[in-house]
């Protein structure tokens, strides 16, 4: 088989390429390793910049983006039973919106199928040969079959745990890592959100967030330990826990019920560079992470696919390589910033096991300028509603 752009990994950063390459006759092929049911089950990112939604409109997938999703001018932040509002549209004229990863992923694959894109699921194997040569191609079996995928380029859209980032040789990459001393454990419950925004919670017994996908559909998150599993967490402990993280009047009106989804999720900060090894480029998380405080990681992966989509454009429709050249440069310009940006609120917002009194101390100061001081809060709002690309 033959492509233009070979796209590893049909998450929310391969399936978004492909679509925009769509809009401008240019083919791909996309390889994913679990099927479609599988990506769809899982639960992320709740929180899009206008970025994203714009890239999402030039893909032709936003109607029901616009038709669904809630818009939010602001978020809270809250320390005991303190509580104080960051206004985005304020301090920036931008809101973000919310609506969930699984939805912005279920359009992008109806629009795939609708538009006859090729995607191939349950992809095994997948080896990338001559990335470093004009000639690349895409070795991966499928029910024991063995398939050759030649393009032009391969875009490695296979998160974290995907083949791409490997395929650069260890003496041209260099990566950077941050892990965090705990996880999340998130639930998804079909109740009212607690509050109409989100509200960011710091306390002394550790980070909460009360998150939402839709007026009756909420996610909550608290701070847990790395070795907390889901199953050691009843709905009855995790709802006690979280009322005992945030403000009382706000614990007080919290509507609980059964979870249908508990998982945990590690914290961890890291970033590859280069994201480009001759003809292949990494985008998403396949060459960053982020903490979730902050929801920067679908959001980065979007600019990294922005900045992508316009350099293969360039390539093919001017015939010129400047794009694909600075590809690299480009993206890790912005994705270290949203990594300070997330660092920073994470660094704000959790309680650390090795944390001194004087490191509290802080802490409280620092959210207290927070409260009080415009710029600050003009500084924090442009950064979540999402930096120019
Ligand atoms: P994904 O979503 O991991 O998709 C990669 C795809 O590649 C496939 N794959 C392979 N396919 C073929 N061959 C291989 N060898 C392969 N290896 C892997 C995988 O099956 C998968 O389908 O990466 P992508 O597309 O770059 O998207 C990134 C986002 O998923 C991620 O950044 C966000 O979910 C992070 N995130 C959040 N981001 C936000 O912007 N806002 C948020 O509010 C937000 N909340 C979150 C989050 C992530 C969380 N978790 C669980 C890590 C909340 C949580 C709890
Ligand atoms: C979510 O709704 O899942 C969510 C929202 C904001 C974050 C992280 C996760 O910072």
């Amino acid at each position: 088989m033959k492509t233009q752009v070979a796209i590893i990994g049909g998450g929310p950063s391969g399936l978004l390429l492909a679509q925009l390459l769509h809009t401008r006759g240019i083919d791909s092929v996309v390889l994913e390793r679990k099927t479609k049911d599988y990506v769809l089950s899982r639960i992320r990112a709740g929180v899009l910049e206008q970025g994203l939604i714009k890239l999402m409109q030039e893909a032709g997938c936003a109607t029901r983006l616009h038709a669904e999703g809630i818009p939010h001018d602001g978020t809270l932040i809250s320390y005991g039973d303190e509580m104080f509002r960051i206004d985005f549209t304020e301090h920036t004229g931008t809101p973000v919106m919310v609506y969930g990863q699984t939805e912005v992923t279920r359009d992008l694959y109806e629009a795939r199928e609708k538009t006859g894109g090729k995607i191939e699921f349950n992809v095994e194997d997948v080896v990338i040969h001559g990335a470093d040569t004009d000639t690349p191609h895409v070795y991966y079996t499928v029910d024991g079959t063995a398939h050759r995928l030649d393009c032009d380029f391969v875009a490695g859209c296979d998160g974290f745990h995907g083949v791409s980032r490997q395929t650069i040789p260890l003496d041209v990459r260099k990566e950077y890592e941050k892990i965090y001393p705990f996880g999340w454990l998130g639930i998804l419950s079909e109740t009212p959100p607690v509050n109409h925004e989100l509200i960011y919670a710091n306390s002394p017994r550790g980070f909460a967030l009360c998150s939402m996908r839709n007026e009756n559909l909420s996610r909550y998150y608290i701070q847990c330990s790395l070795s907390d599993k889901p199953e050691d967490w009843t709905d009855e402990a995790f709802w006690q826990e979280l009322k005992r993280r945030i403000p009382a009047d706000q614990a007080a009106n919290l509507v609980t019920g059964p979870s249908i989804e508990k998982s945990i999720a590690p914290l961890r900060s890291f970033v590859t560079e280069p994201m480009r090894w001759g003809r292949l480029f990494l985008c998403g998380d396949a060459a960053h992470i982020v903490p979730p405080t902050g929801a920067k990681g679908l959001n980065t992966a979007a600019s990294d696919v922005h900045y992508l989509y316009n350099g293969l454009r360039d390539f093919y429709e001017n015939n010129s390589t400047e794009g694909i050249d600075t590809y690299s440069q480009k993206a890790l310009a912005r994705v270290w910033k949203a990594e300070r940006f997330s660092w920073w609120f994470s660094s704000l917002m959790h309680t650390y096991p090795d944390q001194s009194e004087f490191d509290l101390k802080m802490q409280v100061a620092e959210i207290e300028f927070l409260r009080s001081n415009k710029a600050a809060q003009k500084s924090m709002a442009e950064n979540y509603i999402g930096l120019p690309y």
